[in-house]
């Protein structure tokens, strides 16, 4: 079956609880104490050329979350055995024929979670880096804390980065203080959970720099919380993140996302519709 610009590989909607554990090889649990009840949550796990870490990644995801988890993996176009891996499990499997990204990737979970209307959508890595441990945590935040979007921040306890990543993200983080008047410590984690009503509203288009227009869009406008999460170093497989490009797509955004919207606004305020529409018109005939 094929849907937009990915397939449907491998449909797992919801477990039931003959089969909750995650695991088609393991023992089944007939009777599972559910944290969360009936909540309607998907997981999103973009992966690339993953075969040594998203096994151990789908191993380690709760087992007692909700018995309507729907657990979602988007091959990006692997060429190792990701996907033979990943299809062991009771899960989604989405494929993109071709390799596009991480951004693009996560682009086609989360559209995929917004046909079938999760109340609910979490995002985490599939390299291991991201504990799936924490997705407790981040459920709770978004019912108990009224928030509409959750990110972890690694930054909290002591996390071996990069000089130069660390700067990137120091940057980034005194940028978004600065142009949005927000405080996020670690803007580039990945590991986020976003409600149902962001889902539905928000129409994401960067293939690239998701991680980073889903903040431009969100930040401003709705609440959001940060948790503090033990990120693992990276064991297996290369990082997609490339300094100078991710600086560049980050400028360019702010500029589609906060520069031209605010110019807009302005114009609204002091060019009246008649003016504005002749000069549309006007721009069009030329
Ligand atoms: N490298 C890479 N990862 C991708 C791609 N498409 C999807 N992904 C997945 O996107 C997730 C994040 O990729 P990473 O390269 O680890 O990005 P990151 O965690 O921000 O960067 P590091 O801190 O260096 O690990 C992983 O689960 C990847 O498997 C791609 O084209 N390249
Ligand atoms: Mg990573």
């Amino acid at each position: 079956m094929f849907l937009k610009n990915y397939s449907v590989y491998k449909l797992k909607l919801t477990s039931t609880s003959q089969n909750s554990n995650l695991s088609n090889k393991s023992i089944k649990n007939k009777e599972v104490n559910y944290k969360f009840p009936g909540l309607n949550l998907g997981v999103v796990i973009p992966a690339y050329n993953e075969e040594l870490n998203i096994g151990r990644t789908l191993d380690q995801i709760p087992k007692n979350i909700s018995d309507n988890l729907c657990v979602i993996v988007v091959d990006d176009g692997s060429k190792d055995k990701t996907y033979e891996i990943a299809s062991k499990y009771d899960i989604t499997i989405l494929k993109h024929p071709k390799n596009r990204g991480n951004g693009a990737a996560t682009k086609t979970g989360l559209e995929f979670c917004r046909e079938k209307n999760f109340e609910l959508v979490i995002i985490l890595d599939a390299d291991g880096q991201h504990p799936p441990k924490y997705i407790d945590d981040f459920i709770t935040s978004i019912m108990e804390d009224s928030v509409e979007f959750v990110i972890g921040n690694r930054f909290k306890q002591y996390y071996n980065m990069d000089v130069n990543r660390k700067l990137c993200s120091k940057l980034m983080t005194a940028f978004y203080f600065l142009f949005l008047h927000k405080k996020i410590a670690d803007p580039t984690n990945g590991y986020r959970a976003l409600s149902s009503k962001l889902i539905q509203n928000i129409e994401f288009e960067s293939e690239y720099s998701l991680t980073q227009e889903m903040l431009f869009k969100i930040l401003p406008y709705y609440k959001y919380k940060e948790i503090p999460i033990k990120l693992n170093p990276r064991d297996n497989g290369e990082s997609f993140i490339k300094i100078k490009n991710y600086l560049t797509k980050i400028v360019l955004l702010f500029i589609k996302f906060y520069v031209f919207p605010k110019i807009k606004r302005i114009t609204h305020k002091i060019l009246s519709e008649e003016f504005r529409n002749r000069v549309k018109t006007y721009y069009l005939k030329t």
